[in-house]
């Protein structure tokens, strides 16, 4: 498929490259460092090679998250934003972007998402999971009421919002003491989004602005393969939950979940007959992920064309409203 929208791809900026090097072997991180850094030459590249025409860009994880200092977090927020409308200008065929935002501050960053709507163009914003705020060891949320007028400000801006992952913090998650290979994308970044996602549907956010979407890497984080049981559980007992609906009805109404990379096609079968494939969206997670890997998957996966184009291109020129 030549004409494919990709969404979860990645950029850094001299400020926050750093935060990827535990991601990448030694011997792989010059490599991996190269490509982050890069706009226009092995991305563009890649993605001709392997049939993107669009990626939507968004800055490392956990970057801004991962600023404790209040202003130092807007300020970076702000200048990868930036580096990125300036990319965006000079490629608006083959680029769009999400934002970064200072989570820290709730005002600031509902005030730099409007920003980067109205005047950079963007397609909406993504975060890296909880953010640090005041100092390393406090974490925010994004459920915490703090957070109400900023929900209300993004639901009336019409764009969605992508929940990427993060690691949780070390000294609050002793179960991957001394097993480094089951953090990160091997197995904890999973659990930590995912439960973020389970606190922000719980939560009531999708009854307050119901048409507020949401996008989920990595097909879902895993949330799809369990919706049946955290409903079926649910309607036993909810424990003070205060939502409306069931947790399958957001997931089916407020959700859109990626193949960002998770490239298989039982889980692909799976999470079409849990979510349909209106609600499914082609991504690599480019340059952590190879677009050879991406493609050669799902260009001939065993889907209809008609399902093809859909995950491939259609439901996201939809989502974004895309010519
Ligand atoms: C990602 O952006 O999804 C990611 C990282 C680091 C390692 C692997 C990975 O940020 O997929
Ligand atoms: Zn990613």
């Amino acid at each position: 498929m030549k004409d494919k929208i990709a969404l979860e791809e990645h950029f850094a900026i001299d400020l926050t490259i750093a935060d990827s090097q535990v991601y990448a072997r030694p011997e792989m991180w010059t490599h991996l460092r190269s490509n982050l850094l890069d706009f226009e030459n092995q991305r563009l590249d890649q993605m001709d090679q392997w049939g993107t025409e669009l990626s939507i860009l968004s800055l490392n994880s956990p970057a801004v998250q991962s600023i404790p200092d209040v202003g130092r977090a807007i300020d970076v927020a702000r200048h990868a934003n930036d580096i990125l409308a300036e990319q965006i200008q000079r490629h608006p065929t083959r680029f769009g972007g999400f934002a970064a935002l200072p989570m820290q501050d709730p005002e600031a960053a509902a005030r730099e998402l409007e920003r980067c709507v109205a005047e950079l163009g963007f397609h909406g914003f993504l975060v890296n999971g909880f953010s640090q705020v005041g100092d390393e060891q406090t974490v925010v949320y994004y459920d915490a009421p703090q957070f109400n007028d900023f929900w209300a400000h993004a639901a009336a801006l019409g764009k969605p919002f992508y929940m990427h992952p993060r690691d949780p913090l070390a000294s609050r998650e002793p179960i991957y003491d001394d097993r480094p290979w089951l953090t990160g994308p091997t197995w904890a970044f999973a659990v930590e989004t995912a439960a973020h996602a389970l606190r922000l549907m719980s939560g009531g956010l999708f009854d307050r602005h119901p048409a507020l979407q949401m996008i989920l890497g990595h097909f879902g984080e895993g949330i799809p393969f369990n919706v049946w049981r955290i409903d079926h559980i649910l309607r036993k007992g909810r424990r003070g939950m205060p939502c409306e609906r069931e947790i399958g009805n957001y997931l089916r109404e407020n959700v859109y979940i990626t193949t960002s990379g998770n490239f298989r096609t039982p889980t692909l079968l799976s999470t079409m007959l849990e979510v349909g494939s209106d609600r499914i969206m082609y991504s690599v997670d480019y340059p952590f992920e190879k677009h050879e890997d991406a493609a050669g998957w799902f260009d001939r996966c065993e889907i209809s064309e008609n399902d093809r184009r859909k995950i491939g291109r259609d439901n996201a020129r939809r989502l974004f409203g895309l010519k």
